[in-house]
């Protein structure tokens, strides 16, 4: 009879102590990783002197979360992406909707379609489409030798400010055709300069 008490006590014990262990466990204060929602994550698309960016802004419900790394561009042919860590804090935070953002420079990129890809934890969260306009680099080789160079910055620098008529009138120079050589035809040579095809 003492026996049987004795083991029922012990066993009392024991699941008392696995309970509180259970108990401990559920209010554990850890980062753990997170994948945001699409809904919740915004992409856009900005072109500046030929580069393009993607900007990539993600909406947090409270402070407790956090970017550890936004990722690397990486691209194969026509398909753009990254990939990041998020962080999600399980213990009190900040009750605040927080907006985090980060821009990726994926360079002058060629004339084409592409996807750019946001993810997370190798996890696909959301993908942007869009159209790079061709530019046509041959007009601005004005000696047509398959390259940029000073030769053809000094051939439009002859034709500056002049108009069909002028003297030193040159077409070829007028890159933007819009019937003047000027500075602008002048920096899109500049731009495009070093470049070969
Ligand atoms: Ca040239
Ligand atoms: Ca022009």
């Amino acid at each position: 009879m003492r026996r049987a008490i004795l083991f029922s006590l012990i066993t009392i014990i024991w699941l008392a102590f696995l309970s509180i262990g259970e108990c401990q466990c559920r209010y554990v204060e850890e980062l753990v990783p997170y994948i945001p929602s699409p809904q919740s994550v915004h992409l856009k698309l900005h072109e500046s002197d030929g580069t393009s960016y993607v900007n990539v802004s993600i909406r947090f419900s409270d402070g407790g979360f956090g970017v550890s790394d936004w990722g690397e561009t990486r691209r194969d042919g026509n398909e753009i992406w990254v990939n990041s860590e998020i962080w999600e804090w399980t213990g009190p935070s900040i009750q605040i909707m927080i907006t985090v953002s980060n821009t990726y420079n994926l360079g002058r990129l060629e004339g084409g379609d592409y996807t750019f890809t946001f993810m997370c934890w190798n996890y696909q969260v959301k993908t942007l489409d869009f159209t790079v306009a061709a530019v046509d680099v041959p007009t601005i080789d004005l000696d047509n030798n398959g390259f940029i160079d000073i030769v053809d910055l000094a051939i439009a620098a002859r034709a500056c400010g002049s108009r069909h008529g002028s003297m030193n009138w040159n077409p070829i120079a007028d890159v933007n055709e819009d019937g003047i050589v000027n500075v602008e035809d002048l920096t899109q040579i500049s731009f495009h300069f070093g470049e070969t095809w």
